[in-house]
């Protein structure tokens, strides 16, 4: 019997130090101390469902339930790295539910014609360094090789960080990137991943689970602003060249541009810094970051292309400069409509009515999506409150999503042909 209680359980143990980061609210940072400790911890609990662990090249931890075939394996994940003052189920209630379907299939003794890994993604949120999806990227096989040695808000490099953790940089593709890529893996049946909605829409209706019929596309950019320093007592309001009241007025533009358009594009500027931050001067540099999506991939480039030419139409009314830096973009990622049509079935046999839903959150799944087949199955959380350590499910939904996954495992197990 899936233990739903117990995988909340888990979360709620994973959420303060020295599984976290910091001593008050959750931080799990990639290949941070509190990872580590995290990692070590959930090991034990994938041993003692009936798996074997180790850690692959990009610092994944990974479980694997042997099957009977010879298949390839079927993926179940979900990150194990948060955002600042996380929640607790973003990301580990998904691995938890892994464990615990696995749990139940090694206490059965039984084994399917293909093997079960459960991957606890390490980087999936981009909180550590300025790049999300990192370590889905290199297990799927498509993180580029030409990416800028990353560093994060501490100074310390991602090929520092990989050494570190003890994570041997194989001969490295490309100067700057070590041998993430020796994560990829060889080919997979189907990648699932269970998840809080992370939206109000299962709760609004009533409805404990949902299937995803895709991953909205993402855009993420860096903005620098430009402006002068100046004395705030004796330089006149007409003469200023303040950056962060340029930036300001973009982060208002931005806005404005986002309402203007359908409810499923959105546009969010979540972090800026302003130097050289003294109450006594009038800034000359602001940077922030514009975080871009829409259900389309047209729709998330015509959003980021109209607010970005907003920012410069500011910017040259200002008088400030402007410099513009592509973070990352992830496009539009659907579900695989096979895997669609057996998790609807999943959740029917659960006696739920199979409610589909697209995602407006990223998750390591719209990676996978080139490495195999991927599903995902939608948990209602409460209010739809997330990256919040107001953030909750309950031990009830969780269990049911867990008895849905296992049907849908063997229902995959029947669409393949035991
Ligand atoms: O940004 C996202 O949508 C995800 O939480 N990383
Ligand atoms: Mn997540
Ligand atoms: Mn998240």
């Amino acid at each position: 019997m899936v233990n739903g209680k117990r995988a909340v359980e888990r979360c709620d143990f994973l959420g303060i130090a020295p599984y976290s980061d910091t001593e008050d609210g959750l931080y799990r940072g990639y290949l941070t101390p509190a990872y580590a400790a995290s990692q070590r911890v959930i090991a034990r609990w994938m041993t003692e469902a009936g798996m074997t662990t180790r850690i692959d090249a990009a610092g994944n931890l990974v479980g694997r339930y042997e099957g009977a075939g010879s298949r390839p394996a079927l993926i179940i994940g979900s990150h194990l790295d948060s955002v600042r003052d996380a929640g607790r189920y973003d990301g580990p209630l998904g691995i938890m539910l892994g464990i615990e379907c696995v749990a139940v299939l090694s206490a059965m003794q039984e084994r399917l014609s293909f093997p079960i890994e459960i991957y606890a993604f390490g980087d999936e949120e981009g909180s550590r360094f300025p790049l999300a999806m990192l370590t889905s990227r290199a297990v799927a096989g498509v993180l580029e090789c030409d990416i800028e040695e990353p560093v994060d808000s501490a100074g310390a490099s991602l090929s520092d960080a990989l050494a570190s953790y003890g994570l041997e940089t194989q001969a490295p593709v490309a100067a700057d990137v070590p041998g993430l890529q020796a994560a990829r893996h060889p080919g997979a049946l189907a990648y699932l991943e269970a998840h809080i909605e992370q939206g109000p829409v299962l709760e609004s209706e009533g409805l404990a689970l949902g299937n995803v019929t895709g991953i909205a596309a993402q855009r993420r950019f860096s903005a620098f602003v430009s402006g002068r320093a100046g004395h705030a007592g004796t330089t006149a309001m007409m003469l200023r060249r303040d950056a962060f009241a340029a930036a300001a007025a973009m982060v208002l533009a931005a806005e404005e541009c986002a309402r203007a358009e359908d409810a499923d594009r959105v546009a969010t500027v979540g972090s800026i810094i302003v130097g050289p931050g003294a109450a006594n001067v009038v800034p000359g540099a602001a940077r922030f970051t514009l975080d871009v999506r829409a259900a389309t991939d047209e729709a998330c480039a015509a959003l980021a292309d109209a607010i970005l030419a907003k920012f410069g139409a500011i910017a040259a009314e200002r008088s400030v400069t402007l410099s513009v830096d592509a973070l990352h973009h992830l496009p539009a990622s659907p579900s695989d409509s096979r895997l669609l049509e057996l998790m609807d079935a999943a959740i029917a046999d659960e006696g739920l009515p199979a409610r589909r839903l697209v995602s407006g959150a990223g998750h390591d799944a719209m990676i996978l999506s080139a490495l195999c087949p991927t599903a995902m199955l939608f948990i209602r959380c409460r209010e739809g409150i997330s990256h919040n350590p107001a953030e909750s499910v309950t031990a009830e939904d969780c269990t049911l999503a867990g008895r849905v996954m296992l049907r849908f495992i063997k229902l995959l197990e029947d669409f393949h042909g035991a």
